[in-house]
């Protein structure tokens, strides 16, 4: 669909023309899978698939959503005094005020007397799908009501700004998400993928051979993230593998230790290759092995109070079994990979980026258990079919219910 039959379309339900049109890609992740939470770098790139918010003025006290999906039903939201809290089962609407929110408090607008706004959504990420739709419409979403509240688009805030303020604001619908998606989503140049830093955010080019060819495809099951606790057990679990690991290293203050990454750097800056070595010392019990709580409050030497509060999240806070050492293992070889990869796309060396991405997908499926039958099986075709390597990308796993029709 082109603009202007969104343009059209706007104005025979709203009776009146946009003010913006707001387009923000999705995005592919080459390698790089569940680490960006853990503060180590990943490597994506933005895809052709977008999100469209059209918006104009509303003289109600609403921002009305409309989305030319109908499987996303209209709603409308009522600007009140008090400004929407967040949720831990996020209904589609709820990504874009995610994003508004976000906006509000950085701009320092009051609620009350924020505009209310007629908004038209038309999206061709595929949702749940790993290819980042959350996040392209939380953006979009807050790029749409700097301009709406403003007048103007990006001279208002940055673009890595702009990243880092929608990667904060995603958390309120429930996921402890780390800031790739929305980093590569504001981010993007056409025809290049960007390495991306986290704690200072930077972002690197890298030149994808071009000899390369990488096609995305959809293995058919879909997964949301938001409504789901695999994502957020998955973001705990690594914080008490570097918490365990600091306490074992005579840290005092493990609540101060969040991410495998400050791990690496209280054991003197050691790299993730090194990392791997020293989680294979350090944690006794073998990976395939979980720990429950009591033996984490044991190890931790701490109660269940502290327990929750410095290490589970919303979604997490009755979990009883924690596979730390295989998450951890995976987290640094993941780490390190992204690093080998850089360094093949500057060399040009295709056959070793492929064997890279077949490592990638399989430290997902058995380290990190993020990937589906589906995938694998998706994954397994391309390899017979003769590509030189294939991964799942995004998040992961799988909702039988919600079979792509
Ligand atoms: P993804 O891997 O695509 O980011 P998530 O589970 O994080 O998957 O987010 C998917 C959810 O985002 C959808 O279930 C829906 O609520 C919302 N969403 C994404 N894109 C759109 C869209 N174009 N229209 C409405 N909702 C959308
Ligand atoms: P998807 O599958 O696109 O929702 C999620 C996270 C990323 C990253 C990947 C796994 C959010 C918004 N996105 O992506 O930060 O952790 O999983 O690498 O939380
Ligand atoms: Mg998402």
């Amino acid at each position: 669909m082109l603009v202007d039959d969104l343009k059209k379309a706007f104005r025979e339900k709203y009776n009146t023309d946009p003010e913006f049109v707001v387009r923000c890609p999705g995005r592919v992740n080459l390698i790089g899978e569940h680490i960006d939470y853990s503060h180590y770098s990943v490597l994506p790139m933005a895809i052709q698939a977008s999100t469209f918010i059209l918006a104009a003025k509303s003289e109600k006290n609403q921002i009305h959503f409309f989305n030319l999906d109908k499987k996303f039903k209209e709603y409308t939201h009522e600007i009140t005094k008090e400004m929407w809290p967040g949720t831990t089962h996020p209904e589609w609407y709820e990504y874009f005020l995610a994003g508004w929110r976000g906006v509000l408090e950085r701009l320092s607008i009051d609620i009350a007397s924020s505009k209310g706004m007629n908004l038209l959504v038309y999206g061709t990420i595929p949702p749940a799908s790993g290819v980042s739709s959350s996040s392209a419409l939380v953006c979009a979403a807050a790029l749409t009501t700097i301009a709406m509240q403003t007048g103007k688009s990006f001279e208002v805030v940055s673009r890595s700004e702009l990243a880092e303020m929608t990667a904060k604001t995603e958390k309120y619908v429930g996921t402890e998400g780390g800031g790739m998606d929305q980093a590569i989503e504001c981010l993007a140049e056409k025809g290049i993928a960007l390495r991306i830093d986290f704690h200072p955010l930077k972002w690197t080019p890298v030149t994808l051979p071009p000899n390369a060819l990488f096609a995305v495809l959809h293995c058919g099951v879909t997964m949301n993230k938001g409504a789901t606790s695999y994502y957020n057990q998955r973001v705990v679990e690594c914080r008490i593998a570097a918490q365990i690991m600091a306490k074992k290293n005579g840290v005092k203050n493990w609540k101060e230790v969040r991410t495998l990454r400050d791990l690496a750097r209280l054991l003197g800056n050691l790299t993730p290759d090194q990392m791997v070595i020293e989680v294979e010392k350090r944690l006794e019990k073998p990976a395939d092995q979980f720990y429950d709580r009591k033996e984490i409050l044991q190890a931790l030497e701490t109660n269940e109070q502290d327990f929750i509060q410095y290490s589970l999240n919303d979604k997490t806070r009755d979990a009883q079994e924690f596979w730390i050492k295989k998450r951890a293992l995976h987290v640094y070889s993941e780490a390190a990979r992204v690093f080998h990869f850089e360094e093949a796309c500057r060399q040009g060396n295709t056959v070793e980026l492929g064997k890279l991405m077949k490592e990638s997908h399989t430290s997902c499926r058995d380290l990190f258990e993020c990937s589906c039958p589906e995938l694998d099986e998706t994954v397994e075709k391309c390899l017979k079919a003769g590509c030189l390597g294939a991964r799942l990308t995004g998040a992961g796993w799988a909702e039988r219910a919600a079979v792509l029709e």
